[in-house]
């Protein structure tokens, strides 16, 4: 039986890859965080446990407690999901991104040089590093140039370089997954898709009369979750290390997004959104659409979700709070 160990397990990508290795006969262990609200700090995976997952207690600033949980749980593999996630935030708190993001990933690459240097490493990249670079066909892709345009994309783009550091300068299987946005029920409260769909929800349901909304022109590639964990593994289980964009190919405005939403639930949302600068960005990425050819090609990966079912399981599943 395989071994696989994720930081970042209890959130959002954290939980369905769990739930997908562990339906592929994996032994699954993972990097939980002390939270004074304890309730919270296996919020998204307490269904998991009669599978036999084992936590650890951790951090990934802290390189001694990833030393101590791998040499306990001595995987095969290993996901470095753990990230300070939130994009806006990220300029709010760009230290602490810097330390998670990439201090973080650092003092998990640098423990499987000296320690594990058999462990097969994913590190969670990200399309916002591409910042506002964009090829001339309008697609983002391996090669394109990469500009971040905020502290969590530089914070992102360091740890997918010191990632191709140090898998070419010790030889250590280090791959990176340049993963586009992806969303599902279980997607923090405060991302967009979330926002915007419990926002319309409690519009109609009357607890609730305007939304308060930052740039609604800026585009997004948006997926599913549970599709892009699954590509997670295959690009672990591949024969070499390699870097590979997860994408759905499609490119969507957040007014779009807001006008479908509002659309299912008979609402119209020029009535209900209401712009709070709160919520603008510093400097905004203004559009991203992935090319994800090449995962295609050599992962054999392919999306099972569109935008607008991805919509409408999200809708659904926040609407049972509602009814
Ligand atoms: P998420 O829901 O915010 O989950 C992040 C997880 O990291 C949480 O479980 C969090 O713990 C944990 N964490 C944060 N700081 C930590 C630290 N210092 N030490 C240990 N754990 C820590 O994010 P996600 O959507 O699942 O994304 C997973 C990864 O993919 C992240 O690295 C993200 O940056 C990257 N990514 C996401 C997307 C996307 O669209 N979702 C796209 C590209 C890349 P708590 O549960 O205790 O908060
Ligand atoms: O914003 C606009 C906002 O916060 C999407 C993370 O998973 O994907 C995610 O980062 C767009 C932006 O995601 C609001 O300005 C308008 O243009 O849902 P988001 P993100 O910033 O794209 C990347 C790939 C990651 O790696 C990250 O970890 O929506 N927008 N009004 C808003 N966004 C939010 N959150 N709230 C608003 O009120």
């Amino acid at each position: 039986m395989k071994k696989a160990f994720i930081t970042g397990i209890n959130g959002q990508d954290g939980s369905y890859l769990a739930e997908h290795l562990l339906a592929m006969d994996f032994e699954v262990g993972g990097l939980i965080r002390r939270s004074s609200v304890s309730e919270n700090q296996t919020y998204r995976i307490n269904h998991l446990f009669k599978n036999g997952i084992k936590t650890y207690y951790g951090d990934i600033i802290d390189k001694s407690s990833i030393e101590k949980a791998l040499s306990d749980f001595k995987p095969d593999y290993l996901f470095n999901l753990a990230a300070q996630s939130h994009v806006r935030l990220s300029f709010d708190m760009p230290f602490f991104t810097t330390q998670v993001n990439s201090i973080g990933a650092l003092n998990v690459f640098d423990t499987i040089k000296d320690k594990f240097p058999n462990i097969k490493v994913y590190q969670a990249s990200s399309s916002e590093m591409f910042g506002r670079s964009i090829d001339v066909d309008k697609y983002q892709r391996e090669t394109t140039p990469m500009h971040p345009v905020s502290p969590y994309g530089c914070s992102k783009l360091y740890a997918y370089s010191i990632a191709r550091n140090y898998r070419k300068a010790y030889g250590l299987f280090i791959s990176n997954g340049i993963l586009f946005n992806h969303e599902s029920p279980r997607r923090g409260r405060n991302f967009v898709t979330t926002k915007v769909i419990e926002g319309a929800l409690k519009i109609k349901y009357g607890k609730k009369e305007k939304l308060e909304m930052g740039n609604l022109d800026s585009f997004r590639d948006w997926g599913h979750s549970s599709d892009y964990t699954k590509a997670m593994l295959k690009l672990l289980i591949h024969s070499e290390a390699e870097d590979i964009v997860i994408s759905s190919g499609e490119a969507h405005s957040v007014r779009e997004l807001c006008n479908i939403v509002f659309k299912k639930l008979n609402m119209n949302y020029k009535d209900h959104i209401i712009l709070n600068k709160r919520y603008l960005r510093p400097e905004e990425l203004p559009y991203l659409r992935g090319d994800s050819k090449k995962g295609k090609e050599i992962l054999n990966w392919k999306p099972s979700y569109t935008f607008e079912k991805l919509l409408e399981e999200m809708i659904n599943h926040f609407e049972k709070d509602f009814i």
